[in-house]
């Protein structure tokens, strides 16, 4: 088994007069702190042996008589891999819409995203531009798993991100990077500033299970929300979109009413299309005369747990919030103009159509979070809070307070949202950079949007397409109950009025049902039937089964570092494994159980109408786009 070594560490910053500058730890041993000094700023680090694994510790003390600027933190990883030897990357997104997968580790710097337009970048990646040394195509964020042909692998990941945005870059297969992206915020004299603690492992396990401890190590380390009940819910966005109503809404209040023994849900969520304008979240348009006090108290009346979707770090042009406070806002350090994070037609009457990034270091801001989450929850009745394109809160520019970096001004932001909201609410990220919602949300979006239509492979990536979704589903599988619940996003079961076809809808729902995540549907519901009910209820048993065995045993992928036609999910539990096994691809597959590196048990599949058939497989054939469950007896 191959040992990865901290090598060095070396902090970043300008010096009093403005001057980039740095300082260095060689080689920092694990049993006392070192310590390297300059200009009176002291970098510290020591190690421990922790978790199954070396975790670094460091942090910096500005003992100087001058303010300095602090632009980041590398710490640099051998791997003990051969560096001419062929090997293969983690490249793990950013944030919650982010794809994951594998890659070669090739010396090529050029990635698609290297020339798509900000608002594509500021989505997916922690720096809008990367400094050449970190080219993107060769980054992941967060954490990664380097992989040697030999199949030995090495995981490198922050377990902590409370105070900064960070990325692992692979260049060569016998180095990782990683680094703590320190946005030149400000060390007065006599300041201190702890850095994330970065996690380092070697294991003999498959690369699914090394990101489950990396996530088991991040999750405890930042006291991760784990223990919400499982969540069912309806949510109106994947029919609707933004033609939402309040009479439409009323209507599938009232089916879910009367069909609740065969969809057992808790929550009904309104989503985006509801807002006065895009920043005011306690007024409605004129598609909602009721308003939302008045809806929230329907849903509850009926016995549901009321939910309610928000962009709170995004404002557009019309709304009273932006009028009112034009100096809330992130602003571009060149044109001195607030920075546009989003852009959408459909959300504002304004010619400008883009969304604008608020400013969550501005303490101002961040008490008019808090009063509206207050207000939504306490006041309104809303108990599921759905935050989304949380992204702009870390968007790059001019902040109100220089000493935080945009990954402490996300997390102070959901902290005063949190704050607001009480303990007792279900906060649901979205949009999110995950490291800096750890400990705050009670769920997470892990992945782009479904649609009703399947996508093709061949297409562009970013366009919502379920396909994506189901990708997402599978690599990120292993954060469920350890960073929070997962929201795998929606179940779409209409045969009507969508472009999926049987068989990619129960590819869909088999790939929510075998992650253990949510389990939200997002139909009219006056076109489901009763058949639709019976599958409903038979996921919401599998899932429901998954669930509670996902803290004590994580689902794995079974190919988080490759993308084929073929893909699938595994957990096991005290009767077995149960398996989810994927053709995302255009063609039918035959799949011999002898490939999916199990041991040679007895196979059930269970098709969604749950109908267990005890049988034999060697093979199992599938449709393109289509999935099935597999039971494997011990
Ligand atoms: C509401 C939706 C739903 C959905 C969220 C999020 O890049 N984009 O233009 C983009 C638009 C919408 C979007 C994601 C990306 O979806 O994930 O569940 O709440 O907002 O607008």
């Amino acid at each position: 088994m191959t040992s990865a070594l901290l090598s060095r560490i070396e902090l970043r910053f300008l010096d009093a007069a403005g001057n980039p500058s740095a300082l260095a730890l060689d080689a920092p041993s694990d049993t006392r702190e070192s310590t390297a000094s300059r200009d009176r700023l002291t970098l510290s680090a020591h190690l421990e042996q922790a978790l199954g694994g070396t975790i670094v510790r460091a942090s910096v003390v500005n003992r100087g008589t001058d303010t300095v600027r602090l632009r980041s933190a590398i710490f640099e990883v051998g791997t003990g891999f051969d560096p001419a030897a062929p090997a293969r990357f983690l490249k793990h997104g950013y944030q919650s819409w982010s794809a994951s997968s594998g890659y070669d580790v090739t010396a090529s710097q050029t990635h698609p995203r290297d020339t798509a337009n900000f608002i594509t970048r500021l989505n997916h990646q922690s720096e809008t531009t990367r400094p050449p040394e970190f080219a993107e195509a060769q980054t992941s964020e967060l954490f990664t798993i380097v992989e040697s042909q030999a199949a030995e692998r090495i995981l490198a990941g922050f377990i902590g991100a409370a105070t900064s945005l960070s990325t692992l870059t692979i260049s060569s297969p016998e180095r990782v990077v990683a680094r703590a992206i320190l946005d030149d915020v400000t060390l007065a004299p006599g300041g201190h500033r702890e850095l994330d603690p970065l996690f380092i492992a070697a294991a003999d396990e498959s690369a699914a299970r090394m990101a489950a401890r990396w996530a088991d190590a991040a999750g405890r380390w930042m006291n991760a929300r784990v223990n919400a009940p499982f969540q069912r819910g309806w949510c109106s966005w994947y029919h609707y979109f933004h033609a939402i109503t309040e009479d439409a809404l009323r209507a599938n209040l009232k089916s879910l009413e009367a069909m609740r023994s065969e969809f057992p849900l808790d929550v009904i969520q309104l989503d985006d299309g509801f807002q006065s304008a895009l920043g005011d979240w306690d007024t409605t348009n004129a598609k909602f005369p009721g308003g939302l006090k008045k809806i929230a108290g329907e849903i509850r009346a009926a016995g549901f747990r009321a939910g309610i979707w928000t962009a709170p770090f995004l404002a557009a042009r019309d709304s009273r919030l932006m009028i009112d406070h034009p100096d809330w806002f992130i602003m571009h350090s060149e044109t001195g103009q607030p920075v546009r994070a989003g852009h959408n037609p459909n959300w504002t009457t304004s010619d400008d159509k883009f969304a604008y990034a608020l400013d969550a270091s501005n303490p101002a801001y961040r008490a008019h979070l808090r009063h509206l989450f207050a207000k939504l929850t306490h006041d309104f009745g809303y108990s599921y809070l759905k935050l989304d394109f949380l992204y702009a809160a870390a968007a790059p520019g001019r902040r109100h307070d220089q000493n935080l970096t945009r990954g402490e001004t996300l997390r102070h932001g959901l902290e005063r949202i949190r704050a607001g909201a009480g303990d007792d609410a279900f906060i649901l990220g979205c949009g999110c950079p995950l490291g800096q919602a750890i400990g705050v949300v009670d769920g997470m979006r892990i992945g782009p949007d479904v649609s009703p239509f399947w996508g093709s492979t061949a297409s562009g990536a970013g366009d919502p397409s379920t396909i994506y979704a189901l990708d997402a589903i599978i690599a990120r599988s292993f954060m469920h109950r350890r960073l929070w619940l997962n929201d795998p996003d929606c179940l779409m079961l209409r045969a009507r009025k969508t472009r999926l076809t049987a068989d990619e809808r129960a590819a869909l729902a088999a790939t929510i049902v075998a992650s253990g995540g949510m389990l939200l549907i997002s139909d009219d519901m006056s076109l489901l039937d009763a058949e639709a009910g019976k599958l409903f209820r038979t996921l919401a048993e599998i899932s429901t089964k998954i669930d509670s065995n996902a803290a004590s045993e994580p689902v794995l992928a079974l190919d988080l570092m490759t993308t084929g036609d073929i893909r699938g999910l595994i957990t096991e539990t005290a009767v077995g494994a149960i398996a989810m096994i994927l053709n995302r691809g255009d063609s039918p597959a035959r799949v011999q159980t002898s490939d999916l590196k199990l041991d040679a048990r007895e196979i059930a599949a269970l098709d969604l109408a749950f109908d267990e058939k005890i049988e034999i497989f060697d093979t199992i054939d599938l449709p393109p786009h289509s999935a099935r469950i597999l039971r494997f007896k011990r």
